[in-house]
């Protein structure tokens, strides 16, 4: 039985989630839903690995603050994989921004800024590949099974259900 069909995506706790020292409570979240972390890295964002993260926000009135945000100090990154992990971990997320965010999302729990927003994660399985390509070699992304994975999902018919 593959632990291997299932969906990754990106997310990256932004430097505000380091500086607040909220790494640990936001990933252990992702953990305790059953997600699967393939890979891990604190790193600093480069200018320009920041405009090309946001490639689709160039001219908006937002991106310039948003690439200072991102490049303000270390980010996690992560790739995370499970069952429609991208819309799993959207829905973990929450709306944008923390003020609008219902309790129980990330940033409905943890976040009071409309610019300060704790994470990213990939919004389509397309993104996802293109984002964990951008900060991830495939080598870094480790293949191992999870020994709880027949008790996250019913894996008894030969399925991942
Ligand atoms: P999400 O992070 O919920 O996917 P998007 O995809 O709409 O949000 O926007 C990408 C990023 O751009 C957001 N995470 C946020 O940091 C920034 N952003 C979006 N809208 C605004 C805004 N109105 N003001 C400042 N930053 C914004």
């Amino acid at each position: 039985m593959g632990q291997d069909a299932a969906e990754r995506t990106l997310v990256i706790l932004k430097p505000d989630a380091v500086q607040r020292q909220l790494v640990g409570r936001i990933l252990a979240r992702f953990e305790a839903k059953g997600l699967k972390v393939v890979g891990l890295k604190m790193c600093r964002l480069t200018k320009q690995l920041a405009k090309t993260q946001y490639a689709a926000h160039k001219g908006e009135y937002f991106y310039e603050a948003l690439l200072r945000f991102m490049t303000a100090g270390p980010v996690v990154v992560t790739v995370l994989e499970g069952k429609a992990a991208v819309e799993v971990v959207r829905g973990m997320m929450g709306p944008t921004f923390g003020p609008d965010a219902p309790a129980g999302t990330i940033r409905g729990d943890f976040g009071l800024s409309k610019r300060f927003n704790l994470l990213h994660g990939s919004d389509s399985q397309a993104a996802a590949r293109k984002e964990i390509g951008l900060f991830f070699r495939p080598e870094e992304l480790l293949d191992y099974e999870l020994h709880g994975f027949p008790w996250i999902y019913d894996t008894s018919t030969g399925e991942v259900i």
